[in-house]
């Protein structure tokens, strides 16, 4: 597993950036290129320089950090950067092309983590952690004051695709209410169907209300307040806002480090932790969920991001025993299946194949693990780890993989093989003891 981790992402690198798998995604996506510089910290460390200064090239004069930036073109990807139509947007940057939305913020605990690896060792660490700092902390100061409208300390995230966690069931009601009678068909300009089983992806109606949103913003010209006002996909997602929060912890011990002053950051972590832990935690059902706020109401469909709290260490005792509960029942019926299915398996929308409305995770569970073993749960913790493990060994280095017990003729890999997230974080378990 080890070399096949090492070759995968060899073979992903495009000098410069990684992409998360040749054929399916030939661009640079933005949580994915983290949880990549994670990996090649111990064989690559100056590619992991690059991957991050890559993405950062991306970055908006707003602050915006986009999901993909499109450094070489490709027909192997539906939608391209004619969909997106950013080059128009002003603060859009100059020579090159990227979408004109965000992934789920993971760069200041990743590059915190860096500082335990050889990367710290090279001569221009110093100069790189100055760099990207301010970076960092403009796209976290852009979520803040683009995405937060009432102030909460709640982040809202415009598109599926910005969770990350694309066509998870907590979406659904959100997409059933979109009227797309009048929208274009896109389903024959997808791509992704072509290299991977359908039964596997989103289905060709969810894509046409993802494109619908798209369409709404290049219209919008990626206006935030207009798109806040039109756009019927608001949403404030338990998974987004937790990394956000881990991410600010690991921005104040940056700053700090750098002499900077973090009363900022500070201000933000308090008003998102008290608001994780008061609109997003459903006290009677003890589970996080997100919340619909163009429809004003908590989705209550339990479903891996659930458990992100744990990661964001802002969880207490009542809570940590409420979701260690749910994870060895709801989202795990016996001890023959593997952890962590993206969607609980006693919802009635759950399907063990279809990307995230079942299937295994491997950054989802990365971030579960050390989210239990901060969290005092050591037992749990191994079990998620020695699970994944053993898909990545067992079935290879794929995108995701089926939770339920085994059967003699079924694959459990889906997806796409040689995916760059699941052999980085491989590395990182294999190379990196240390609880984030
Ligand atoms: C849309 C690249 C990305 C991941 C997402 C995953 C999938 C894209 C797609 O692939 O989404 O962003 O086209 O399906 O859901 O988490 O970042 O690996």
């Amino acid at each position: 597993m080890h070399e096949a981790a090492l070759a995968t992402l060899d073979r992903n690198w495009r000098g410069g950036y990684t992409v998360p798998s040749p054929r399916l995604y030939p661009f640079q996506w933005n949580w994915d290129s983290g949880f990549i510089a994670l990996g090649l910290a111990w064989h690559r460390p100056e590619r992991a320089l690059q991957e991050i200064r890559s993405m950062f090239r991306g970055q908006w004069a707003n602050g915006l950090l986009p999901h993909i930036n499109f450094h070489e073109s490709s027909p192997d990807y539906f939608p391209g950067p004619a969909v997106w139509q950013t080059a128009a947007v002003a603060a859009a940057p100059r020579g090159l092309a990227t979408s004109g939305i965000t992934q789920p913020p993971v760069f200041a605990f990743v590059v915190e983590r860096l500082l335990t690896t050889p990367v710290a060792q090279l001569p221009e660490w110093a100069n790189f952690l100055a760099e990207i700092y301010p970076k960092i902390l403009a796209f976290h100061r852009y979520l803040y004051t683009h995405r937060d409208p009432h102030g909460e300390g709640l982040v809202y995230i415009q598109h599926n695709w910005e969770s990350g966690t694309d066509n998870s069931p907590a979406w659904d009601s959100v997409f059933d209410a979109i009227d797309v009678s009048r929208a274009r068909e896109v389903a024959h300009l997808r791509r992704d169907t072509r290299s991977v089983d359908a039964a596997h992806r989103p289905t060709d109606e969810n894509y046409r209300r993802y494109i619908t949103l798209v369409d709404l913003f290049a219209r919008c010209g990626y206006d935030d307040a207009a798109i806040a006002r039109e756009s019927p996909f608001l949403v404030q997602d338990v998974l987004f806002n937790s990394l956000l929060a881990r991410s600010n912890l690991s921005l104040i011990a940056l700053g700090r480090r750098l002499g900077a002053d973090t009363r900022e950051i500070e201000t933000w972590h308090a008003r998102t932790i008290a608001a994780i832990n008061t609109k997003l935690w459903d006290p009677a059902r003890g589970f996080y969920f997100s919340y619909d706020l163009r429809a004003g109401h908590s989705i209550p469909i339990k479903t891996s991001s659930g458990f992100m709290p744990l990661f964001a260490g802002i969880c207490d005792a009542t809570q940590r025993a409420a979701l260690a509960r749910h994870l060895v029942t709801s989202f795990a019926p016996d001890e023959r299946w593997r952890l962590c299915p993206s969607t609980a398996v006693d919802e009635p929308a759950f399907d063990p194949v279809k990307y995230w409305r079942g299937p295994v995770w491997v950054n989802v569970n990365w971030m579960l693990y050390h989210g239990l073993l901060r969290s005092g749960l050591p037992e749990l913790a191994a079990r998620v780890k020695r699970d994944t493990l053993a898909y990545l060994r067992e079935e290879g280095l794929w995108e995701y993989f089926d939770p339920r017990p085994p059967t003699a003729g079924r694959t459990r890999g889906l997806g796409t093989d040689g995916f760059s997230w699941s052999a980085a974080l491989a590395l990182d378990w294999l190379h990196h003891e240390t609880p984030l």
